[in-house]
């Protein structure tokens, strides 16, 4: 393939309900879509998962529309690979240290591309095993227990058989313990997006009780060491997100006993090959592995949903449907939770939905073509 253009999108779209994290609050979500066209006019899409502000990652939509353009597109347009995983092989995209949640749209657009060029699932093109993924839900912080229960109680219903709740100090105990009572079987974690402490240990311990499938992230992003020390003391396992931005980082945190479980965001790592060395490595380590989300639009979610065919994917993931985002998701179909809790993965080529052009041209705030 050779890249003839490398389009980028800055989205503004509105959740259908505010999404309180223990790091703040989104209710409108910035978002860039990447588009990429081959010579022969095939297009790819990608999706950069960075936020408004730097609060989950330093990264945000400013730093990767900078990254985007200046340093990864003028590496890419006019490029002809083999293809995607020739991306890594760029000396100029090597040097590039960090940013992965711009390399990762740019990647993902290349995947999708070569996929639809090679009339291919993606899902199938990367290894994939399996034609349904399990699909879980991420629920935020709420004004009251009351509120929250409402929540679990609806979502139950939808069909979504694992819950995650997001904690933090003064929202966590107390309403894990109320939740826990409410629902003494189901399917539950937490995740507390890196906002304790060691001294928090005892607190966290508490949390051993209520049979939590694991409690993701609980100390700062860069504490790895903090993270085996407490998983010393708690009969939880510990599964990492923020921590983990890249494979070296998944081997280190592996081999000092700092989690046991990995929550792979492609976005957070660098997209698709990235996320399968880190899923390649928990594989090896005898270590199960899952599919994390960031409020991903129709587009980055079809990259979700592809990555949890693979075969180590070994929980539900954070990929529910499009409904649970928003009011009307940008691509056709929409992504649909069966009543098992799983979501079909299409067979159709790349990410498998169409972009619907109409619902990204009245969401852009800005729009860049490179040639
Ligand atoms: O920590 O997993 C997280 C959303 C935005 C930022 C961070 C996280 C999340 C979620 C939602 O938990 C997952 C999803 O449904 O996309
Ligand atoms: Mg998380």
């Amino acid at each position: 393939m050779r890249i003839k253009s490398l389009a980028l999108y800055l989205l503004e779209v509105r959740l259908r309900a505010p999404f309180e994290t223990s790091f703040g609050l989104t209710d409108v979500r910035r978002t860039i879509l990447v588009q990429v066209e081959d010579k022969t006019g095939e297009i790819g899409w990608g999706e950069v998962v960075s936020g408004n502000g730097p609060w989950y990652s330093y990264e945000t939509i400013g730093t990767s529309w900078h990254v985007i353009r200046d340093y990864i597109a003028p590496e890419v347009v006019g490029k002809e690979m083999e293809q995607p995983r020739d991306f890594w092989s760029l000396r100029k995209i090597r040097g590039i240290r960090g940013h992965n949640m711009a390399k990762a749209g740019v990647e993902e657009a290349l995947w999708d591309l070569y996929s639809r060029m090679l009339s291919k699932p993606l899902y199938k093109v990367i290894g994939g095993i399996r034609n349904k993924i399990l699909s879980g839900i991420s629920i935020g912080i709420k004004k009251s227990v009351y509120e929250l229960i409402n929540e679990v109680s609806k979502r139950l219903e939808e069909g979504y058989k694992r819950i995650k709740l997001k904690i933090k100090p003064g929202w966590d105990v107390d309403v894990i313990d109320k939740v826990r009572k409410a629902y003494p079987n189901i399917l539950l974690q937490v995740d507390a997006n890196a906002a304790y402490t060691l001294e928090d240990a005892a607190r966290l311990k508490m949390l051993d009780k209520y049979n939590l499938l694991m409690i993701e992230q609980p100390l700062n992003f860069e504490d790895l060491v903090g993270h085996s020390r407490l998983a010393k003391e708690l009969a939880t396992p510990i599964c990492l997100d923020e921590s983990i931005k890249s494979p070296y980082l998944a081997w280190e945190a592996l081999e000092i006993g700092a989690c046991s479980i990995i929550n792979i965001k492609p976005g957070r790592v660098g997209g698709i090959i990235p996320s399968i060395q880190i899923h390649d490595l928990c594989m090896k380590n005898s270590k199960g592995t899952w599919i994390g989300g960031m409020l991903e639009t129709g587009v980055g979610r079809g990259h979700l949903v592809a990555l949890a065919t693979l075969p180590n994917i070994r929980y539900y993931n954070d990929i529910s449907a499009s409904n649970r985002y928003y009011e009307e998701d940008i691509v056709e179909p929409p992504w649909i939770l069966n009543p098992d809790s799983t979501i079909n993965v299409p067979e159709k080529p790349g990410i498998g939905v169409e972009v619907v052009e109409e619902r990204v041209r009245s969401r852009t705030l800005k729009k860049l073509v490179i040639k």
